[in-house]
C-alpha cells in the first residue's frame, strides 16, 4: 500500500474548550484499498505491527504530518501555543533508536515550533518495557515533542505510570465520553478523573464527542480539549478545515462551522488568535 501510494493521512481537529478555539489536529492513517475502500487502522495496523512495516508506516505519517505542523503557524499566526499535530507512535517505532533521530530531524528541518508536535502513545506500549520507554520518551520530549497518553481507561490505567511518565496530555477513550451527559455516575467519575489529572499537571482530552450535550458536559466537567464527529470527522482536506476556522475573535468553533457557507466574508477577518494558556490548579 505504501509503494502503491494508497496510504492516506487524515486530520481531525481538536478544540480547546475554555475558548472553544481550534487548537490542533490528530493525524489518523487510512488505507485506501482499491476494493474495500477507506480502511481503518484497526483493520491493518495490527498486521503491520507484526513486521517492521509499522516502522515505515509510522515514519510515513510523521513525514507527512510534520510539514503541515510547520505550515499552520505560518498561515494562522498567533502569539502563543501554535496549532499542533498529534501523531501516533507504535512500540516498534519507539524501541528503535532512530526514532529519536527522525524526530530531531523533523523538528529541525521543518522548523516546527515548540509545542506543535505531539506524540500519541498507549499505556501498553510503555508497559512492554517501562524503563526503556520512559528513557526514550524523555529524550523525545527533550527534542521538543510533547506526549499524549492515548486510550486512557482501556488498559490498567496505572496512576503510577502517570507519575513516572508525566505525559502533557491524557486522552480519555470515547467509551467513557459517549453519552456521558445522560449518565450522572459517569459524569461524577470523569469530573474526579479530570481533577486527578490536573493535580498531576496533565491536560485532559475527551475523545469521541458526537453530541452537543456531551460537548457541553465535557466543558462543564473541566476537560481541556475535545475532539469528535460533532466538531469534524477526520478529513484529508486540511485547507477546508482551516477555512472553516478563520481566526475571528469571539466566534467559537461550532459557530464558525455553522457559518462555513459564508466563507468569503470571513476570509478577510484573519486576526491573531487569543492566547490559550492552560491554567492548571497545581
Ligand atoms: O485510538 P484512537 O483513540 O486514536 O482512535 C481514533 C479513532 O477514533 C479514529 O479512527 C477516528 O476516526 C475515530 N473517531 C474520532 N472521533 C470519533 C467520534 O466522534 N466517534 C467515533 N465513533 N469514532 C471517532
Ligand atoms: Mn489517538
Amino acid at each position: 500500500a505504501l509503494a502503491k501510494n494508497q496510504i492516506r493521512v487524515l486530520y481531525q481537529p481538536i478544540i480547546y474548550l475554555p475558548t472553544e478555539e481550534l487548537a490542533g489536529f490528530e493525524a489518523l492513517v487510512r488505507w485506501e484499498h482499491p476494493k474495500r475502500g477507506l480502511m481503518n487502522p484497526v483493520d491493518f495496523v495490527p498486521l503491520a505491527e507484526e513486521s517492521d512495516l509499522i516502522v515505515r508506516l509510522g515514519s510515513y505519517v510523521l513525514l507527512r504530518a510534520a510539514p503541515e505542523a510547520a505550515r499552520w503557524p505560518r498561515e494562522l499566526p498567533r502569539q502563543e501555543d501554535p496549532l499542533f499535530v498529534s501523531v501516533h507512535v507504535s512500540s516498534r517505532q519507539i524501541f528503535r533508536q532512530n526514532l529519536i533521530q527522525e524526530i530531531r530531524h523533523i523538528l529541525g528541518r521543518n522548523i516546527v515550533p515548540k509545542g506543535s508536535l505531539r506524540l500519541e502513545i498507549t499505556e501498553s506500549l510503555v508497559m512492554e518495557n517501562p524503563e526503556q520507554a520512559t528513557e526514550i520518551l524523555e529524550y523525545l520530549r527533550g527534542a521538543g515533542a510533547e506526549l499524549a497518553l492515548d486510550d486512557f481507561g482501556q488498559g490498567y490505567s496505572r496512576l503510577r505510570l502517570l507519575h513516572e511518565l508525566q505525559p502533557n496530555f491524557v486522552k480519555i477513550d470515547r467509551y467513557f465520553v459517549n453519552g456521558v451527559s445522560a449518565d450522572p455516575k459517569r459524569r461524577l467519575f470523569l469530573s474526579r478523573l479530570v481533577d486527578i489529572m490536573h493535580v498531576f499537571g496533565i491536560a485532559m482530552i475527551a475523545e469521541g464527542v458526537e453530541t452537543e450535550a456531551d460537548f457541553r458536559t465535557c466543558k462543564d466537567l473541566g476537560f481541556d480539549y475535545v475532539q469528535g464527529y460533532l466538531i469534524q470527522k477526520p478529513t484529508t482536506d486540511l485547507d477546508h478545515i482551516l477555512s472553516l476556522y478563520p481566526i475571528v475573535a469571539g466566534m467559537n468553533a461550532r459557530e464558525r462551522r455553522n457559518r462555513s457557507t459564508d466563507k468569503s466574508r470571513l476570509q478577510g477577518h484573519l486576526e491573531m488568535l487569543p492566547t490559550m494558556a492552560i491554567d492548571l490548579p497545581m
